[in-house]
């Protein structure tokens, strides 16, 4: 487990359950930095600003149903609320409102560094408000306070076979540290359903604060012989001690990390990895079971797994056709991919129709920081090969790069090299977008979800009446 670098009385006063927890780190006269009551304070007025909607317009009609749409994955059915982004087909993710660039620009960053503290962006998902330096430093300390994982958890991690994907010891990890849930202690000795987003939020927090932790022991055990995890630094940012318990100390490694654990955050409702999240917590399953649910559909080959699955596709291409192939070479190879019957992975997406500012963000630190690398250059000239052949088959609705075609250079050139684990590191950003969306599924008072199927006998009845 890693050791601490806090004094142990405020470390396991931080760790106590409720309200008290964020208090132990300033003073209460100090509300501006306390980020639960920053919320406490604007969770009424949301409540009733939704009630007033749904009273005044509850019955307004924002969309249809076709028969496509229920055999085609539900694109475009809009039937889900989701509060801390929105996606645009063309222009990419808005965290509230405000673009990739828009962010990088805004947020609050380490001091001397350049890209936004995931801290401040997650402060910006579950507010909506930009946050003061004073607001994210006040959650990296809260996060270092929290970060310890319980011994059964270690212990699990330990005995688990190196052989044992990363993604299934990370979900099976989060599972386990259920075992530390505020909700299923508040919710089993009969709390108020008014209260339930205040549980929901002390496990959110213990969750995000723990999550480098348990993925940094994945990473030592895996491939580094259980060796050399390190502490947690209470003065440091979440990304400094996530890189460094990595054991990764370059200055632009952890500016990398700052702006990997940025983007990957969130991307509106409805995809595998949120849904998911949404879906289990309905049923009032605890925020660890929930995000661990939605972690099993991250570590899917058409969702988080293609950041894998691009460097996995990519080394195969430099074995087949050599470090810098001909355009030709390199259209081939991307040919028979597609006539295997293989998805070009990193390409193509189910709601963006233009290149994901992502990718383009990621694309814009390689530029800055390794032009020269030869990965790097390879994956440029694949963007420049791949979508006019997607576009070729005549399928494909969007033939651009998605955030995955991207990370995976990046990583290599750092040294981080096990491709097998790069989904582990979506799933730490993940957990700013869904486990802020699930504070306000609570507070918001959402029931359990349950759609209406039919049968497809039943559906041709239906469209036959109509
Ligand atoms: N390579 C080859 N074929 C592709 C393709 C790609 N990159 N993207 C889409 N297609 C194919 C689909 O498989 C489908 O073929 P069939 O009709 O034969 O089944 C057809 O084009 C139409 O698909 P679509 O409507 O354009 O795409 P979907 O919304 O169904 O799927 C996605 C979206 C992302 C699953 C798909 O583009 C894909 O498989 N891409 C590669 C995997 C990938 O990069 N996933 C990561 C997405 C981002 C993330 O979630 O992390």
């Amino acid at each position: 487990m890693a050791l601490f670098r806090f004094s142990a009385k405020r470390c396991l006063e931080a760790q106590k359950i409720g309200s008290t927890a964020t208090n132990v780190l300033r003073p209460l006269s100090d509300a501006s930095t306390d980020l639960k009551k920053v919320l406490s304070e604007k969770i009424p007025k949301e409540q009733e600003r939704v009630k007033a909607f749904r009273k005044s317009h509850g019955s307004v009609k924002v969309g249809e149903v076709t028969v496509d749409m229920m055999y085609g994955g539900m694109r475009g059915i809009k039937g889900l609320v989701w509060e801390p982004s929105v996606l645009d087909a063309d222009e990419g993710i808005r965290f509230r409102g405000k673009s990739i660039p828009e962010c990088q620009k805004v947020l609050p960053k380490a001091a001397g560094g350049a890209e936004p503290l995931p801290e401040g962006l997650f402060w910006l998902l579950i507010t909506g408000d930009v946050p003061t330096d004073a607001q994210v430093k006040a959650v990296s300390e809260e996060w270092a306070a929290r970060s310890a994982i319980p011994s059964h958890v270690t212990k699990m991690l330990n005995d688990f076979p190196k052989s044992l994907h990363p993604m299934t010891q990370f979900s099976a990890a989060i599972t386990a540290l259920n075992s530390e849930s505020v909700f299923v202690k508040a919710y089993s000795s009969g709390v108020h359903k008014s209260k339930y987003w205040d549980a929901v939020y002390e496990d959110t927090m213990n969750l995000i604060a723990k999550l480098p932790v348990v993925a940094a022991t994945i990473y030592r055990n895996t491939y580094q012989n259980g060796k050399g995890l390190g502490s947690v630094d209470a003065n440091k940012d979440w990304s400094w001690n996530f890189s460094s318990m990595l054991g990764y100390d370059n200055p632009q490694f952890v500016e990398l990390m700052r702006l990997y654990l940025t983007i990957h955050s969130d991307h509106e409702g409805g995809n595998v990895s949120a849904h998911t999240t949404h879906l289990v917590g309905s049923a009032l399953s605890d925020p660890y079971l929930s995000f661990a649910a939605g972690m099993n559909g991250l570590a899917g080959p058409l969702h988080g797994l293609a950041n894998q699955e691009v460097l996995v596709w990519l080394q195969k291409l430099r074995s087949q056709v050599g470090d810098s192939p001909s355009d030709e070479k390199l259209k081939d190879f991307i040919w028979n991919t597609l006539k295997s019957g293989q998805v070009v992975p990193g390409y193509g997406h189910a709601v963006l129709r233009k290149t994901d500012p992502r990718y383009t963000c990621q694309r814009e630190f390689a530029l800055k920081h390794l032009p020269d690398d030869s990965l790097f250059k390879l994956v440029s000239q694949v963007y420049k090969v791949v979508p006019p052949i997607l576009l070729e088959t005549g399928k494909v609705k969007n033939p651009w790069p998605n955030v995955d075609a991207h990370s995976g250079v990046l990583l290599q050139y750092y040294g981080l090299k096990e491709m097998n684990y790069y989904t582990v590191l979506f799933g730490v950003s993940r957990a700013l977008g869904v486990l802020a969306a699930l504070v306000w599924d609570r507070a918001l008072g959402l029931p359990i979800e349950r759609p209406k199927s039919l049968s497809t006998d039943l559906l041709m009845k239906s469209v036959k009446a109509a």
